[in-house]
């Protein structure tokens, strides 16, 4: 049986970290949905179809990937889709409070599906859309953090 999984994010933009979790997750679950969503505590540098095209660019070769934007309720897009799952990454302990509030909201909302989450590689464990931005927008180098499409948007953001 088919079984979807939905990695749900703001990804502004993608970083190397957030394409280690999806790739993850499409080798153990058949489709993975990446959903980019509106995070209302986030002022989004790139716009959602900036984030969108970005994403599909880094991800082209998985072919069990897709790329989709949804503006409401997280659960209401899984719902939709008929995904099983959601898979969110940890990074560190700060995380664990955050990701347990949302989940336990989540699973008022919709109890059928299960929250999974992957734990971030060793090497990514620091990195962060908004620890990018920083460091791109004033120069310095970002090439080991997210792909080179990804590095190039930021620059053109930034007009260096
Ligand atoms: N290593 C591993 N995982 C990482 C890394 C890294 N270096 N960096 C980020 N991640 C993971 C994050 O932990 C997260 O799981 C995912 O990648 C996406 O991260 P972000 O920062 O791009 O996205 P978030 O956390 O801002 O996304 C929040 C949502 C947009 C999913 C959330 O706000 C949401 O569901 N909004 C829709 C409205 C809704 O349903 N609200 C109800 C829930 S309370």
């Amino acid at each position: 049986m088919s079984k979807i999984a939905v990695v749900p994010g703001s990804f502004d933009p993608i970083t190397y970290g957030h394409l280690d979790i999806i790739t993850r997750g499409a080798s153990i679950f058949s489709e993975v949905y990446v959903v980019v969503l509106n995070n209302s505590s986030k002022n989004p540098l790139f716009s959602v179809e900036e984030r969108v095209k970005l994403i599909q660019e880094v991800t082209a070769h998985l072919p069990n990937v897709r790329v989709e934007t949804f503006s409401g309720l997280l659960m209401d897009y899984a719902q939709e889709v008929g995904a099983s799952a959601i898979i969110r990454g940890l990074r560190a302990v700060s995380d664990f409070e955050y990701e347990m509030q949302i989940t336990s909201m989540n699973r008022v909302l919709n109890d059928e599906i299960e929250t999974f989450f992957i734990m971030t590689k060793n090497q990514y464990s620091f990195l962060s859309s908004s620890i990018v931005k920083e460091v791109a927008k004033y120069g310095g180098n970002i090439g080991e953090l997210v792909p080179s499409q990804v590095e190039q948007a930021l620059k053109e953001k930034y007009k260096h």
